[in-house]
């Protein structure tokens, strides 16, 4: 059987990015070229301008075979503690001047390779003084998480190789990764004997010394050794587990870091304008209950009186045992509220779009996704089996160049009607219109348009006069419709395929009936009291003047009106100081908006008055202007 050696090295310019190397049988080889490309792509240090692989054929008898050393660890509480403890391995090996041999580090570092240290002469005899001797030709026949470079495992390739060469006695390793604390020393009679700290966090130190002894073997043998002689690892220890605690915590300490950090906060009192917050009566300012349905007494009555006849739970999935008649009918009430042949009701808008996305996703499908859907969308994207083509947001243009760039057999085109951070209005009249032309599958989400949009609030086929249809309307029935849930209304032959297909709608018990029935008795409301869609358009022109007043950039013909601050930490202050003015605006930031773009979302109800709003203006301009 031929085997390979394969070396694959990345770099930036003058930078050295990442590096790898295997020794394979030549049936691995293609799936190793492409696992080292990607690995040399996906880079934390950055995408690289130069990749180099390179594959050798090596002799199979040539190929020498070690078992892995024995690895044992020592934790130290300083630097100081560690270098002492390498100190004294270096004494065990007989080796007494070990603290002047780390300064040789210091002076020498950065290096690509090692210094190879002669203690019979106390001189250094690596041939090229700027690289240093370097080890390659090597590889394990253990597994390795092969996701990203395991500092560990490949430093106990390098250490066992090291160690056999002739006349070594013994090596000592940091690491030249900033974060990377923990450095060894190796030698046959020690083994690989981790040592952590031994550098402090942040400090870019870091090489290798290798020391032999002349008078066992001449320079110019350990070195050929070193740089030529393919060696593989029999055994392999997985590397070191931590607590899995470990990992949980050091990303709660990074998104502190970062300003990222979320937590739940109790509100109490029905969701309206008026909220309590640790006893506090705050204006709620953010919420999606637009039309202010959540604490309607029509409503709540309804819903109480579906748990009276109908109990607290469905019980069962909606094929089997979960259907009730309030299922059918708010189904049926929403399919004549956007016009279309039927309905299909969902637990959550988040599990419609995921259900629904996925299930139309298969093989040979390809979804146009506009960048800032909603992260429902891109999840439903990712659970499809199909590919995902972003364009560029609200961009028809950059839809219609995609759509003519990734010709597919089948496609769905999938937009926000109105977008959920950012309050625009998607051109449906030219999505549509691409949909057709292109053969596409048209889907809108409506969570924020349904209620707001339109004269009479049934969204965005009436907001633009019922002149285009598309293929799906998803929308939510926890927003404007003030319960909990989401819909799909469309055409009968893709709401049963959704029924057969759709795992969120397959696999979940069915909503309680009590929120169906408040759902159903706000979409009465609405049809009964149009005057509360126009007195929250009313409230969205009239907040947006009161914030040009105070010099704000506003514009929105939604609910939805944001206010761009850009930065994570600043946004985070003005929102407390809102908060403690009594006006509840939590600040939205990344992963939900790009990084850099951090903003106060203002959500309007139909019910805030004039005075609160003109209020809340004022704050918001003085807040701004004190951060
Ligand atoms: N041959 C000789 N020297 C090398 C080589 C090589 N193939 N690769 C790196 N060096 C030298 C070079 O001077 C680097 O600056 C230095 O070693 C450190 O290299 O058990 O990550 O790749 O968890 O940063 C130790 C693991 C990790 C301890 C070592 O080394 C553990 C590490 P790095
Ligand atoms: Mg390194």
């Amino acid at each position: 059987m031929s085997l390979f050696s394969i070396k694959m090295r990345a770099s930036q310019k003058e930078r050295h990015i990442s590096g790898a190397e295997r020794i394979l049988p030549e049936t691995k080889l293609p799936a190793a070229v492409q696992h080292l490309t990607e690995r040399a792509l996906h880079h934390s240090l950055g995408k690289p301008d130069y990749i180099q692989v390179k594959v050798e054929e090596i002799e199979p008898a040539s190929l020498q075979y070690y078992p892995a050393l024995p690895v044992s660890s020592i934790m130290a509480n300083t630097v100081e503690e560690g270098k002492k403890a390498l100190i004294t391995l270096l004494e065990k090996e007989g080796i007494v001047h070990g603290a002047s041999l780390l300064t040789l580090l210091e002076k020498r570092a950065p290096m690509r390779g090692a210094i190879l240290y002669d203690l019979a002469t106390h001189t250094c005899q690596e041939p090229d003084k700027e690289r240093g001797v370097r080890v390659t030709y090597m590889d394990s026949l253990a597994p390795r998480p092969e996701a990203e470079k395991c500092h560990f495992q490949e430093a106990l390739i390098l250490a066992t190789k090291t160690a056999h060469a002739p006349g070594m006695i013994g090596e000592i390793c940091i690491s030249d990764d900033p974060d990377y604390v923990t450095g060894y020393y190796a030698s046959l009679t020690q083994g690989y004997v981790r040592i952590s700290p031994l550098k402090e966090h942040g400090a870019s130190l870091g090489g290798r010394i290798f020391i032999f002894d002349s008078r066992l073997a001449e320079v110019e043998t350990v070195c050929t050794y070193l740089e030529k002689q393919p060696v593989c690892i029999t055994d392999m220890a997985l590397p070191p587990k931590k607590d899995p605690l470990f990992y949980i915590e050091e990303e709660l300490a990074q998104l502190k870091k970062d300003n990222l950090y979320r937590t739940t906060q109790v509100l109490s009192a029905p969701q309206t304008t008026h909220v309590y917050r640790n006893g506090k009566e705050m204006l709620l300012l953010s919420s999606n209950t637009y039309l202010d349905l959540a604490n309607h007494p029509k409503v709540k009555e309804a819903s109480a009186n579906a748990v009276l006849s109908f109990g607290t739970s469905s019980g069962g999935s909606r094929l089997t045992t979960g259907t009730q008649p309030i299922h059918e009918e708010l189904e049926q009430a929403l399919a004549a509220f956007k016009h279309t042949e039927g309905a299909l009701v969902f637990n959550t808008g988040y599990m419609t779009n995921l259900g629904t996305i996925s299930a139309l996703s298969d093989e040979d499908t390809l979804v146009f996704s506009d960048e800032y859907n909603h992260a429902s969308i891109i999840d439903g994207c990712r659970l499809g089996k199909g590919k995902t083509v972003v364009y560029r947001h609200l961009d028809m243009k950059d839809l219609e160049k995609k759509l003519k760039e990734h010709p597919c057999k089948k496609g769905i085109i999938v937009s926000d009607a109105v977008f959920s951070m950012d309050g625009d209005i998607l051109d449906l009249p030219m999505f549509v219109r691409l949909g057709k032309e292109y053969k596409m599958l048209t889907m809108v989400d409506e969570a924020h348009s349904t209620g707001v949009l339109g004269k009479t609030g049934h969204g965005i086929t009436e907001h633009f006069h019922y002149t285009c249809q598309p293929d799906i309307l998803m929308g939510t029935l926890s927003k404007a419709l003030g319960s909990e849930g989401g819909f799909i209304c469309s055409s009968l032959p893709i709401l049963s395929y959704l029924k057969n297909k759709a795992r969120s709608f397959i696999f979940a018990t069915a909503p309680a009936p009590s929120t169906l029935a408040a759902a159903l008795s706000s979409l009465h409301v609405l049809q009964e009291e149009p005057q509360r869609v126009q007195a929250l358009q009313e409230n969205i022109r009239f907040f947006c003047r009161a914030l040009h007043n105070e010099g704000i950039e506003a514009h929105s013909e939604t609910a939805i009106i944001p206010i761009l601050i850009g930065d994570e930490k600043k946004a985070v202050a003005i929102a407390a100081q809102l908060q403690n003015e009594g006006l509840l605006i939590p600040p939205i930031r990344y992963p939900t908006v790009p990084l850099g773009t951090a903003r106060l979302r203002v959500a309007l109800m139909a019910t805030h008055t004039q005075e609160e709003l003109t209020y809340a203006a004022k704050a918001i301009g003085k807040a701004i202007q004190t951060y």
